[in-house]
């Protein structure tokens, strides 16, 4: 692995910085990923979750059943894109 960052030739302080820099805002990046990753997951359960629901395999009467649980699960996953969007919005504005 070389360690010289900036290309002098030597390896100081300037070069940990950037290291430490680089480091940094791969981490930042990784989670932003991560988290990029769960709201499309959320977005697609929503999708497959009303699929299932509108498909001949669930009946009415188990669908008015769950009505609570349903109305939940759309609460939370929505929930879960809005945060990721205000946090994205928020973030790129600092
Ligand atoms: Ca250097």
């Amino acid at each position: 692995m070389n360690n010289d960052i900036d290309g002098d030739g030597k390896i100081d302080n300037a070069d940990a910085e950037l290291k430490k820099k680089m480091l940094e805002l791969q981490i930042r990046e990784d989670k932003a990923d991560q988290q990029g990753k769960m709201a499309w997951a959320a977005i697609m359960m929503t999708c497959v979750f009303t699929m299932v629901l509108l498909s001949e395999f669930v009946s009415i009467e188990r669908i008015t059943a769950m009505a609570q649980a349903i109305d939940w699960f759309y609460i939370s996953m929505t929930s879960i894109v809005g945060v990721f969007m205000g946090v994205t919005a928020y973030a790129t504005r600092k």
